[in-house]
């Protein structure tokens, strides 16, 4: 089967370092959202941009799978790190995702748990192991963990506590949680990966805006050598 390979960032600065590699591609637009697609050794890749938050994401995500068939789906950009380990630059690889904003709790729930559904969505072991390989081969020091995401962006430090509290988690941002979703009832490889851009403490805004092109760029550019393991498979 063909290789369609969906890379998927929220933010423009998140996906631009990939375009600027790939360099030639065909425009497609749908539901207000570029599509960029080319081909690349007997491989499709299609790239886009959602805008922020988990709505946005979960239609690109959507897109991606039930009209480009995107067989692979990749999370390309930036988070707040929850974990004191977790500096600016750093990746980290979601080993599992949630929705912190989730809560139905009055009618006995736990928090982040919708019916019929899970609050932690595992992500795919063998795209791990290619982000495990990559991360390897280029001497990176690759974190793992759980990440939150919600509407929010995060940059209060009680908040933050209450995220890690709650939820065990590693890192926030605002889309991971809806490719989780989308790509797992839809039955599609999916893996995140994250480069932080701020601590999501009551500094976060400065730290965010200081450092999101570097960190976007550094995931972009781990994301691009995972591209080529999974095409040369
Ligand atoms: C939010 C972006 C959204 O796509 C989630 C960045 C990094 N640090 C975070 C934090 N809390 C939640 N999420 C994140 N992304 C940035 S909005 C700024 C847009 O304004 C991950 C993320 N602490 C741009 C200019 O107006």
């Amino acid at each position: 089967m063909k290789k369609i390979i969906a890379i998927i960032g929220a933010m423009k600065e998140e996906i631009t370092p990939i375009l600027e590699y790939f360099k030639k591609y065909e425009t497609i637009s749908l539901g207000e959202n570029t599509y960029y697609k080319l081909e690349y050794q007997n491989s499709i890749i299609i790239i886009a941009y959602s805008k922020i938050g988990k709505i946005h994401s979960a239609l690109t995500c959507s897109t991606m799978i039930l009209h480009f068939n995107a067989n692979y789906v990749i999370f390309s950009g930036v988070a707040g790190g929850l974990r004191e380990d977790l500096k600016v630059g750093d990746i980290i690889l979601a080993t599992s995702l949630c929705q912190y904003d989730v809560d139905i709790t009055a009618f006995g729930h736990k928090l982040g748990f919708i019916p019929e559904s899970k609050i932690y969505i595992n992500t795919n072991e063998s795209l791990n192991c290619i982000a495990k390989k990559v991360a390897k081969k280029q001497n990176i020091n690759l974190k793992y963990g759980i990440i939150a995401s919600g509407d929010s962006f995060v940059f209060d430090n009680a908040k933050k506590q209450w995220i890690i509290d709650n939820f065990n988690a590693s890192a926030v941002e605002m889309e991971g949680a809806s490719i989780a979703v989308v790509s797992s009832l839809c039955d599609i490889p999916f893996c995140i990966i994250r480069s932080i851009s701020d601590s999501a403490d009551n500094n976060a805004n400065i730290s965010f805006d200081e450092f999101l092109l570097e960190s976007a760029s550094r995931s972009a550019k781990f994301v691009i050598s995972m591209v080529d393991e999974i095409v040369k498979e």
